[in-house]
């Protein structure tokens, strides 16, 4: 083999197994995950990330809804989001059907039903166990609160009228809808199953770079010259 034979297959191993990030602190881009536009990480199908500046940002179409990624669990296939918008409801709201069109589910599996009210402003800022106010859905002179599944108006403190709009949402206590929990929610994917694999200390790439379907268990190396050539070795066959 030539040394550029050799060169250029170290090249491909080196972007196959290294990844790609956004910003040093990034979570680390691998399969599933590719980066939209880079032919040399190729994502299964919606699985694109891409940066703004230094955010991976997931993108979930129809409607299209971008969060920012803080973490990717390759190993219990989850990540991690957060509304860069800071309103994680409005976001979630807009979801009618998380399966339909995306390959990715709530991590957490016990949904509720969340009911809107739509408020007047007296009370303001008043928030009790069934009751939660949310003030970036709310207006000039009216507040929206998020209620517990099954709330009935009369636990709501004054004057409200009970939205036509219920949402599955994970349930995850009173509070979750708070701002401050922004950095919470859970996403799961459930194929590419990945995931026993990286918990093995390998990698997942695609069988067939052209379909994707089937997955292929590599080892993996993170560091070392030597190490490297035993993986050129498997590549070449
Ligand atoms: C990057 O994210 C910020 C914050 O959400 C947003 O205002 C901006 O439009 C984004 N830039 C691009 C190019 O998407
Ligand atoms: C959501 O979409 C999936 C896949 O299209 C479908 O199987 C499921 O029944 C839908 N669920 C609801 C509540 O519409
Ligand atoms: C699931 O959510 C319901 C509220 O809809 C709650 O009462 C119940 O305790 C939750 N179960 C678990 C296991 O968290
Ligand atoms: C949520 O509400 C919808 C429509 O009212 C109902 O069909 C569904 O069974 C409810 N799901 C849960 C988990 O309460
Ligand atoms: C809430 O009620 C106020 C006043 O009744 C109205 O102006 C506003 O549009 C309502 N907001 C929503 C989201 O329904
Ligand atoms: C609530 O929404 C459903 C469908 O989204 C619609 O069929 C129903 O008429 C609405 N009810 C009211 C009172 O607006
Ligand atoms: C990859 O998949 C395509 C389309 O299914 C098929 O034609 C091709 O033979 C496959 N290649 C390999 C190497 O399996
Ligand atoms: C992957 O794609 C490259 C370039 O498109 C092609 O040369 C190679 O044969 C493909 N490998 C497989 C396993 O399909
Ligand atoms: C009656 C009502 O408030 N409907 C809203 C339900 O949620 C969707 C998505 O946020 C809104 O577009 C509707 O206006």
């Amino acid at each position: 083999m030539s040394w550029f034979c050799m060169l250029l297959l170290l090249l491909i191993v080196f972007l196959v197994e290294v990844g790609a990030e956004c910003g040093h602190n990034g979570p680390s881009i691998r399969f599933p995950f590719g980066l939209k536009h880079d032919r040399n990480h190729i994502a299964y199908h919606g699985f694109e990330l891409s940066c703004n500046d230094t955010h991976t940002v997931l993108e979930l179409p129809i409607p299209s809804i971008k969060f920012f990624v803080t973490d990717i669990d390759y190993k219990a296939q989850v990540i991690k989001v957060y509304d860069p918008d800071n309103c994680l409801l409005r976001k979630l709201l807009k979801i009618r059907n998380l399966s339909s069109n995306s390959p990715f589910r709530f991590a957490q599996d016990n949904l509720s039903n969340y009911t809107l009210f739509n408020c007047s402003r007296e009370g303001e800022g008043e928030t009790s166990l069934y009751y939660q106010s949310i003030p970036c859905l709310s207006g000039p002179g009216y507040q929206i609160y998020v209620a517990q599944p099954n709330s009935a108006i009369d636990e709501l403190p004054i004057d409200c009228t009970k939205l036509n709009n219920t949402s599955l949402l994970p349930y995850e206590g009173y509070d979750i809808y708070d701002t401050k929990y922004d950095h919470n929610l859970r996403l799961k994917w459930l194929e590419p199953a990945c995931g026993h694999c990286e918990a093995k200390g390998k990698r997942c790439r695609p069988k067939n770079n052209t379909t994707m379907f089937e997955i292929d268990c590599f080892h993996f190396h993170p560091k070392g010259e030597k190490k490297k050539y035993v993986a050129v070795g498997k590549l070449s066959y």
